[in-house]
């Protein structure tokens, strides 16, 4: 590591002690940003990095909510606007008790290089709330978002900061905190993404941010002589992103035969029946589980970090941050993973990662692999302010030249500043690259 960024990184580390996914997501970006700070000596007059580690702003709020039993409950609410020099702040909310500022800073240092790679005008952010909308009435989630809003609309707008979906929250979600914020400003504006299609939302973001995992492994697939035709697959989670992947995948010839809550997964030798997931997860929400009650042959085992033990050729982790751990990695590697694609932000641990590299198996990371949700939340924005639609192909068009735009970024990085085939030194610097530009350009703020 360069000097400046490990003197940075140390003192990240001293001041965020208590913030271990933090300190990972930076510890990765800083270690490979090595070769672009050897490079350019003048960052390290400018402060750029230690500039680029801290947050523009953090906003810590209470939401008080009233339960079905007429009971006063308290969560706390999270927006880090971590960089706006390439646009307005953009990344998701996340609803889930695991929730802590350690968790959102790591998102949002992961999403300002992620829209950067997008190559549209979108800076970085994310927010959420430690609320569990698991177990809770429809009423109970509405009066949850609309207090949550009742903060954060004055921090937002399609100019400032437009939020999105992430764990926990979806449509509905999405549906109630524009409700308040537009009841509370009197805006109709492109403020959130991810909206109902009848009321600004665009068409394919819902299927973004699996469809684009796909486009990106597959593009990596092919450009090291192999296509996801006739592969075994395993997608870990059920939500947005694992069951719009296992279409995807399923459609480009592979075959998923295992997918996973945050109590178990299912295996299904026949491919996983996806209308019986979705009728299942979409609109019952209940538990993976159900799956092998209703599908002869399939099995389901309890505990979720199982299902890395199902051989496959493509791993495709689209649950959540570090479910493949170095021993998870270990038994891909064994049984033969020839490609994996995190749909999930930073599924895999530091050590999993290089577990991954040091076999040679391809690694398509996060901040490139799942940029295809953000990208068309960024479509979405634009077909606001032109009060347009576009047809489902046109932005599915769109959103597959992206995640090809990206993968040729992140592949001529690896090869300009480090090695051929580190995608994940190369999503780092490709993405970096573009926000020091705008950071030296517009000066030490
Ligand atoms: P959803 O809430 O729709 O689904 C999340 C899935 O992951 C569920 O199956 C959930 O199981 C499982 N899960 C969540 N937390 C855990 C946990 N601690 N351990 C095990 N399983 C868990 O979320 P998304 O599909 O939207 O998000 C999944 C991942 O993709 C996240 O990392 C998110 O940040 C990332 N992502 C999402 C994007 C989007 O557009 N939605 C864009 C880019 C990245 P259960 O139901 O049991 O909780
Ligand atoms: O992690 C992510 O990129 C998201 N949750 C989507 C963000 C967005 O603004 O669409």
């Amino acid at each position: 590591m360069s000097d400046y960024a490990q003197k940075v990184l140390e003192g990240l580390k001293q001041r965020n002690a208590d913030q271990p996914e933090f300190i990972q997501a930076a510890t990765e970006i800083l270690t490979t940003l090595k070769p672009v700070i050897d490079r350019h000596p003048e960052y390290e007059d400018a402060g750029l990095l230690d500039r680029y580690v801290e947050p523009e702003r953090v906003v810590l709020f209470r939401v008080p909510w009233i339960d079905d039993q007429g009971k006063v409950r308290v969560n706390r609410g999270y927006r880090v606007q971590f960089n706006s020099a390439i646009g307005p702040y953009k990344g998701g909310l996340r609803l889930h008790p695991s929730v802590n500022l350690s968790i959102i800073k790591f998102l949002g240092l992961e999403q300002v290089l992620k829209n950067s790679l997008t190559g549209l005008p979108i800076g970085g952010g994310k927010g959420g709330s430690d609320f569990d909308p698991k177990g809770k009435s429809n009423n109970e989630i509405m009066r949850f978002c609309q207090s949550f809003m009742t903060e954060l609309f004055r921090h937002i707008g399609q100019d400032t900061d437009v939020p999105a979906g992430d764990i926990g929250v979806g449509g509905r979600e999405i549906g109630y905190l524009y409700g308040q914020y537009k009841r509370i400003t009197g805006l109709y504006e492109g403020v959130l993404t991810g909206k109902g299609l009848t009321w600004g939302g665009s068409l394919a973001r819902k299927e973004a941010t699996g469809f684009g995992l796909c486009y990106l492994v597959e593009a990596m697939l092919r450009a090291n002589g192999q296509s996801p035709e006739g592969k075994t697959v395993v997608v870990s989670g059920s939500g947005n992103v694992a069951i719009y992947a296992n279409q995807k995948i399923t459609e480009m010839g592979g075959k998923v035969v295992a997918m996973s809550d945050s109590n178990g997964y299912v295996y299904d030798k026949d491919g996983i029946k996806l209308d019986v997931i979705k009728q299942i997860k979409e609109v019952e929400r209940k538990r993976i589980r159900e799956y092998a009650e209703r599908v002869p042959g399939a099995v389901y085992t309890e505990g979720c970090s199982g299902i890395w033990t199902i051989p496959c050729d493509i791993a495709l982790p689209c649950a959540t941050q570090n479910e493949i751990n170095e021993a998870s990695a270990k038994t891909l590697i064994k049984n033969g993973v020839k490609a994996v694609g995190e749909g999930a932000n930073m599924p895999s641990t530091l050590e999993a990662t290089a577990a991954f590299q040091q076999a040679g198996v391809l690694f398509a990371p996060a901040k490139a692999a799942n940029a295809g949700g953000v990208a068309v939340s960024a479509l979405e924005m634009s077909q606001n302010s032109q009060r347009l639609s576009w047809t489902f192909d046109e932005v599915d068009q769109r959103l597959k030249g992206i995640m090809l735009g990206i993968f040729s970024k992140i592949d001529e990085a690896a090869s300009e500043y480090a090695t051929p085939g580190d995608y994940v030194s190369g999503a780092n610097i490709a993405g970096f690259l573009k926000v020091a530009d705008a950071m030296m350009a517009q000066g030490a703020v």
